[in-house]
């Protein structure tokens, strides 16, 4: 652990550029607002105009609008860096967030990279090195091979020793891809096979391991934060088990199920995962949670992650403030005993896709954007009205996160404020989100991964004849005032003929 670093190595952050674009660079620049950093965008040609470029001091165009030729560009990302003099590139999530060949330029050319070490982000991007590490520390995990398997044989072996049903993971993986269930023997081979072939033309490694297959397990991660100094704490958890194809779409802070026993539990073997592979700043540490509240290792996110609204809520920590200070070497300003949990939050993803088509992305303008407020509502937001959801990046419009002191009061506040949520031009999620909050087993805190499939069809949010009566003659009054504000209006006549109507009711019939 790099505890030898004093604080005669504080290298103090005056100025940023975020390497990223929507409403997680907004997220960033807002707290180098706050701490007077100054702050630098980067952006394609189509986003010349978005929100994040007009937020920051300054804005550099990257290239075009695909990622390759724009955010994912690490030379241009380098070349501005230096140009415009910051001191520290903040990456956001996805694009080179979990990219360790880019954390190691920006420590070559002398900047700071907001993040954990390019050793950290090799370590845990590795599944089969990151099961040896946390094996080593003591980190609860299903059974399973130590390596990547050889062959079919040692498979078959693995999997008998195991126990069917088992897993069999790619070790470059991530995301579920080249991932295959196998209940029995017969099926291994082909699973196998499979795996293999979808690992390699995913990730251009085909080296797979095998893994106790947990039924209906919950996604339970948990926040921790480290700095240079030796010191890691954990910021409790959060339940991410909401899901569609391996896309998070409602999560929430703390997890109805967790219990202050199993919390403490946690929370330890999180921090004990980080201090394993000399982690420095914000990570998360997921886990599967079984129906008997037994806990797994499953991966290890060396990013601020999109869903860190909720922890912030129950927490009071800005993440983005304690990320720039560890960066800068200076300790933790809390330790573990400072934090507790207050009250329940909730986020809702809201996409610009189609509900009751599969979830097709639906990218295109957006002629209204009214989001929700009120007490316990935050929205943070990467496009406005008048703007555009790209089709060439993830069709998030904005996260949407309510606190209650108790979880039925930030549930009902999310379904308010859902229903507030005004969007025109594109389909959204926002019916699908409400049908969660308005579900039995959601409301009870009883879901596992498996929710999504098993609970939602289409037909749930199909309009039902009120709704439709509704529609129809809201249709109606529209067309009839529209109709009434452009028409000609009426002359007025006397005995004497034509009379010229007053300036006032002149203009307030043109309106
Ligand atoms: C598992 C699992 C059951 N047992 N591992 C999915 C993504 C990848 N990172 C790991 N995943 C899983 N690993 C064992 N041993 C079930 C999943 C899984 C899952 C996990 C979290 C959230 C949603 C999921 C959906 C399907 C499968």
């Amino acid at each position: 652990m790099p505890s030898s670093q004093s604080a005669a190595e504080v290298r103090p952050i005056r100025k940023v550029l975020v390497a990223n674009r929507g409403e997680i660079a907004l997220r960033v620049m807002r707290t180098c607002r706050e701490r007077g950093i100054a702050t630098v965008a980067v952006y394609s040609a189509p986003d010349r105009t978005a929100p994040h470029v007009r937020m920051a001091d300054e804005a550099y165009l990257l290239g075009p609008a695909p990622s390759s030729e724009s955010y994912l560009k690490q030379e241009t990302i380098l070349e501005v860096a230096a140009a415009a003099g910051v001191d520290a590139i903040h990456p956001g999530y996805g694009f080179l967030s979990e990219n360790a060949d880019f954390a190691e330029a920006c420590a070559d050319a002398g900047i700071t990279f907001i993040g954990p070490s390019p050793d950290a982000i090799r370590a845990m991007g590795d599944k089969t090195a990151a099961r040896a590490m946390m094996q080593e520390a003591g980190v609860p995990m299903a059974p399973g091979t130590p390596d990547a398997i050889a062959d079919a044989e040692e498979a078959a072996g693995a999997a008998e020793e195991i126990g069917y049903p088992v897993l069999i993971k790619a070790a470059a993986g991530g995301g579920g891809k080249g991932m295959r269930v196998v209940r029995e023997a017969a099926n291994l081979h082909r699973a196998l096979e499979m795996a293999q072939s979808e690992a390699q033309s995913a990730f251009g490694d085909g080296r797979v391991f095998v893994e106790k297959y947990i039924d209906q397990p919950r996604h339970v991660e948990i926040q921790i934060l480290a700095d240079a100094h030796g010191h890691t704490v954990h910021l409790f958890e959060r339940e991410c088990s909401i899901q569609r194809r391996h896309q998070k779409v409602v999560e929430e802070a703390p997890s109805p199920i967790v219990t202050p026993d199993l919390r403490e539990r946690m929370g330890q073997a999180a921090v004990d995962a980080a201090a394993a592979c000399g982690y420095v700043n914000a990570g998360t540490v997921e886990f599967l949670v079984d129906a008997d509240r037994h806990f797994y290792f499953m991966e290890m996110n060396t990013r601020l992650q999109v869903e860190h609204p909720v922890t912030e809520w129950i927490t009071g920590v800005d993440l983005v403030a304690e990320q720039l200070r560890v960066a800068e070497g200076r300790p933790l300003a809390f330790a573990q005993e400072d934090l507790r949990i207050n009250g329940h939050a909730i986020e809702c993803r809201i996409y610009a896709e189609d509900p009751a088509s599969g979830f097709l992305p639906d990218p295109g303008p957006l002629h209204r954007h009214a989001p929700p407020s009120g007490p316990g509502v935050r929205v943070d937001a990467g496009v406005e009205e008048g703007g555009d959801v790209l089709i060439h990046y993830d069709p998030m419009i904005s996260k949407l996160t309510t606190w209650g002191a108790t979880r039925d009061v930030a549930v009902r506040r999310m379904d308010r404020a859902l229903a507030e949520y005004a969007i025109a031009g594109v389909q959204t999620t926002i019916p699908f989100c409400r049908f969660v909050m308005q579900h039995e087993g959601f409301r009870s805190g009883e879901m596992s991964t498996h929710f999504v499939d098993q609970e939602f069809t289409p037909d749930a949010l199909a309009p039902t004849d009120a709704g439709l009566r509704r529609a129809v003659a809201a249709a109606a009054v529209l067309a009839h005032t529209h109709q009434q504000q452009t028409a000609e209006p009426p002359t007025p006549v006397n005995g004497k003929g034509l009379i010229q109507l007053s300036n006032w009711k002149k203009h307030r019939r043109a309106y």
